[in-house]
């Protein structure tokens, strides 16, 4: 069977040998095996801390948590009541079924509406469906936010919100260099001072010391790699992207990382977060992005 429905999960396992799991709790992808050229056995792709809670009492650290409608701490008045990242990677979502299942990919739905929960922190009318699709090297995450509005009221009820893919990238953190990042804009989270934007001078960028980094206006192809490793990255209506690391410095302060766990990953975290996207009464945004394993050596000689 392409997908299987657990209590608390969807499996997926594609008939070459790949597999992902998405607790419904968040639509958090926990895994997302896959094999390369060199390394014919499919092995994990993402980081998640084994001091995780994945149980539905806390955001998971790591895997991909959806960040939606609000990155980092709110700062939009129509989000002013929920807290860092928003609601999405910690609601409940329902399981909509398989929506392809054919030689290129197993593709499964989830789906998140309004609630009394939410409605009661975030009174807006939204659909939320997310599309995770499995290759034997790919995996693929589409996030289709819905205005439902159908009242006649002016002003019309706009959704104005931010959302993101958590990335959390299993590679060793002091060898990994992503590209092509140099020149763009970024928002440094790390500079207790400076609050405007640096300009990135970095061909290669790494994290062997604490990173935030939110780069603005971004290519959307990117590539994280090591020393025979690597995975690309391209997204859709995500123009920005996050690199994050917190090192020792913060990573040690984090209650739910496992102990080193900030050498095992980084987070490369494409998003729509500076600014607000507006959508309008009955109109549909989809964002999305394509993680794809890379098979060869492709180090930058840096
Ligand atoms: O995406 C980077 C970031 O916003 C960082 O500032 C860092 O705090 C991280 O997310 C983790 O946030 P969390 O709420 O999951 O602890």
């Amino acid at each position: 069977m392409p997908a299987e429905q657990l209590a608390d999960r969807i499996v997926l396992k594609h008939p070459k040998g790949s597999s992902a799991e998405i607790l419904l709790y968040g639509a958090t992808v926990i895994s997302w095996k896959a094999s390369d050229k060199r390394h014919p056995e499919p092995f994990e792709r993402l980081f998640v801390s084994n001091k995780a809670f994945l149980d539905g009492s806390k955001p998971v650290r790591g895997g991909i948590p959806v960040v939606f409608p609000c990155f980092g701490a709110p700062t939009h008045a129509d989000h002013s009541r929920l807290g860092q990242h928003g609601f999405g990677r910690s609601e409940v979502w329902k399981w909509d079924g398989v929506v392809m299942d054919n030689e290129a990919g197993v593709s499964v739905r989830l789906t998140l509406e309004p609630t009394p929960k939410i409605q009661a922190v975030y009174n807006k009318p939204f659909h939320l469906s997310y599309v995770v699709t499995l290759a034997e090297h790919q995996l693929s995450t589409d996030l289709h936010v819905k205005n439902t509005s159908t009242s006649p009221d002016y002003p019309p009820d706009v959704l104005e919100f931010q959302a993101l893919f958590h990335n959390y990238i299993r590679a060793p953190a002091s060898e990994v260099l992503i590209h092509p990042l140099q020149n763009l804009k970024y928002l440094d989270k790390t500079d207790p001072v400076f609050k405007g934007l640096k300009t990135e001078t970095r061909a290669g960028v790494d994290v062997r010391k604490m990173t935030d980094s939110v780069y603005e206006d971004a290519p959307q192809n990117y590539e994280v790699t090591w020393p025979g490793g690597g995975i690309a990255l391209r997204s859709v209506n995500l123009k920005d992207v996050v690199v994050w690391n917190p090192q020792a410095e913060a990573g040690s302060k984090i209650g739910d990382m496992e102990d080193g766990g900030w050498e095992r990953y980084v987070c490369l975290e494409p998003g729509f977060v500076r600014g607000f996207e507006r959508l309008e009464p009955g109109r549909t945004w989809i964002g999305q992005q394509v993680l794809s394993v890379i098979h060869e050596e492709r180090r930058l000689n840096l």
